[in-house]
């Protein structure tokens, strides 16, 4: 069974399949009676972050604010799946330290593929050079050199990727 007070923390490009992977995991979570929420990147920035943009500094800020409710959240047992890009290393291994038993999961699409799936139409808009600070377009993704979980979702489906999110977190 999953232990409880579990954060299991996406990241990776717009595009590459965390929410989708999140959302999945969330849903099969619930159904399996775990006390389980997600922590989406767009709900945050709709509400727990409205207002910052995508300098440095404002990821940064949004990164420890879901890192902050994710403890909390933890600290009670639920498990927390949470989505956002978190493009800085040096950001997510400083607010993954401080949460204990934290599973990074690296959700990894070339950006080729992310270009070509372009679900929203943001990386049109970003390479035509209309969205500034666009992750993988002009501005930075530090990839996890040793995450605890790497999905390459230009290869696995959505429940295969779910199957190895199971069963890393002893669930399978
Ligand atoms: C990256 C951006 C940008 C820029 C808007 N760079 O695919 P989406 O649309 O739904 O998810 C992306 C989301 C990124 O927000 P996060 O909170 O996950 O980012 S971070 O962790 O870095 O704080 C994308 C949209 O917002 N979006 N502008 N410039 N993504």
């Amino acid at each position: 069974a999953v232990q409880t007070g579990r954060v299991v923390w996406f990241t990776g490009l717009s595009g590459a399949g965390k929410s989708t992977l999140a959302g999945a995991l969330h849903a099969e979570l619930l159904a399996r009676g775990v006390n389980v929420e997600l922590l989406d990147g767009d709900a945050v920035r709709e509400n727990l972050s409205r207002g910052l943009g995508f300098t440095r500094e404002d990821r940064d800020i949004n990164v420890r604010r879901i890192g902050f409710v994710a403890e909390l959240l933890a600290r009670h047992g639920v498990t927390v799946l949470v989505s956002a890009i978190s493009p800085y290393a040096d950001t997510r291994r400083d607010v993954l330290s401080g949460l204990p038993n934290a599973l990074e999961v690296f959700v990894d699409a070339p950006l080729e593929v992310v270009t070509q799936r372009d679900v929203k139409g943001l990386y049109l808009k970003a390479l035509a050079g209309e969205i500034p600070h666009f992750t993988g377009v002009s501005d930075p993704y530090e990839a996890p050199e040793a995450p605890g979980l790497h999905l390459r979702t230009d290869r696995l489906s959505v429940q295969e990727g779910v199957t190895e999110l199971l069963r890393a977190l002893g669930e399978a």
